[in-house]
């Protein structure tokens, strides 16, 4: 049996958790040979959580990183060998194969590594002493100690080179403290590569870290089409759709399986989040069809839920500017110029003023920080359909088709998607001279 990841990108969104959430529940139903673990690569924010909240589901959990671990070469075998018992004891173990380290126990406690290091030098003693060998010893008094140990979490590359640095031809393995396995060098010989699949992105830039070293085992999005190589065919499903979530229902419909309640709502949020309540011109028929059904197989009323998940992201001068921004932020680069561009929802715009010198500020140590030409934040009020624009300073602010409200604060009424409606404008103004 296989585990095999589901994974939205870094900025872990509505979208992208439910999605992930979805995918991997509706696999599990259809691939009994398999594990899916639904895994966000990022962490939530303050709003996305609480919605996450209300769902009634354990949330995805936090995993930095796919690289190979220790954990996942570590050899496990069970209690064959106690301290007290005499060396011929091992000799029924090696008769079945040829181990180069036995973990021994005193009673229930693991106790040592025995290796065949151990063995050989300690025949060799006695024999460099009389020619045949007269005592039996107790495994525990041939044993050397043990100095270097690794843990279950560590890199495999780390793993490997602390074993090559060491004498010894195997290593017990903890997690905190506790004795969970062994490595030999044999473990080693191979790299071994996770399975994931990513859903909500495909680019690896945006992925979990370490997705270069994994197996892509399939790709559930809506985004533009940047993915890695894959040495194997893979399950792709990638269309031009308003929400993940949409697409992964579409998969239950295709895989001839209904979303309960509790899935239906998962997913029905994740729709709701990505097209700000079907509002965004991203949204496609089919997104609005798919949440229509979902909302009456969960019994909530569209509208209303959608409402109340915008409410409890609230209003931008209660949050912490550069925390806001980092939420949702995705970088470009176009014609040379390294772009950023973030997005807030809130439900009134009426008290941008109030903010919006704050937000300026943190959107300059961000651009500061990422490296960046021009960083903007488009802030989207969900209930009236209507965006501003704040941008850092730069040449292509004056070809932004926006009418400004203040210095670099821009008006953009009925703007509601970054994707589809923003970044056009945006790559046009840095391709104007
Ligand atoms: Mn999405």
């Amino acid at each position: 049996m296989g585990i095999i990841y589901v994974t939205g990108h870094r900025n872990p969104d509505l979208d992208s958790v439910c999605s992930a959430y979805g995918y991997a529940g509706l696999m599990n139903m259809q691939d009994g040979d398999n594990t899916y673990i639904p895994v966000r690569c990022g962490h939530l924010s303050e709003s996305t959580r609480s919605i996450l909240e209300q769902l009634d589901i354990d949330i995805p959990e936090y995993k930095g990183d796919i690289y190979p671990k220790v954990k996942d070469v570590m050899l496990n075998t069970e209690h064959l060998i106690d301290a007290e018992d005499p060396l011929t004891a091992v000799a029924a173990i090696y008769e079945k194969n040829n181990p180069s380290a036995i973990p021994v126990y005193d009673k229930d406690e693991f106790y040592g590594l025995l290796t065949v290091d151990d063995i050989t030098n300690w025949t060799m003693r006695e024999l460099s002493q009389s020619s045949k060998i007269t005592k039996i010893p107790k495994v525990k008094d041939i044993m050397t100690p043990q100095e270097e140990e690794v843990t279950s979490e560590e890199l495999f590359d780390e793993g490997r080179s602390i074993l090559q640095k060491s004498d010894k031809r195997g290593l017990a393995v903890y997690d905190d403290d506790r004795y969970v396995g062994f490595v030999t060098r044999r473990c080693f010989l191979k790299s071994p590569r996770n399975n994931v699949i990513l859903v909500d992105h495909n680019e690896p830039g945006q992925s979990i870290r370490g997705i270069e070293t994994a197996n892509i085992v399939g790709i559930i999005d809506h985004h533009r089409l940047d993915a890695i190589k894959t040495s194997q065919p893979i399950f792709i499903c990638s269309e031009p759709l308003g929400s993940t979530c949409t697409i992964v229902y579409q998969q239950f419909i295709r895989n001839n399986r209904t979303p309960d309640s509790v899935m239906a709502k998962v997913l029905l949020t994740g729709i709701l989040s990505d097209t700000l309540i079907l509002k965004s011109p991203t949204t496609t028929g089919e997104d609005t069809v798919a949440a229509h059904v979902l909302a009456s197989i969960c019994r909530v009323d569209l509208e209303e839920y959608g409402l109340s998940m915008f409410s409890r992201v609230g209003g931008l001068k209660d949050r912490e500017p550069r925390a806001a921004i980092s939420a949702d932020f995705k970088t470009y680069s176009e014609n040379g110029v390294k772009i950023g561009i973030g997005q807030c929802e809130v439900t009134t715009l009426n008290d941008l003023n109030d903010y919006s010198t704050e937000y300026l500020d943190a959107l300059n140590e961000i651009r500061t920080l990422k490296g960046l030409d021009w960083a903007v934040l488009m802030i989207t009020d969900v209930i009236h359909e209507h965006s501003a624009l704040i941008c850092t300073e730069h040449r292509a602010n004056k070809h932004l088709p926006y009418s400004p409200i203040d210095k670099n604060i821009y008006d953009m009424p009925n703007v509601m998607s970054r994707k589809k409606q923003l970044l056009p404008e945006i790559i046009h103004a840095v391709g104007d001279k």
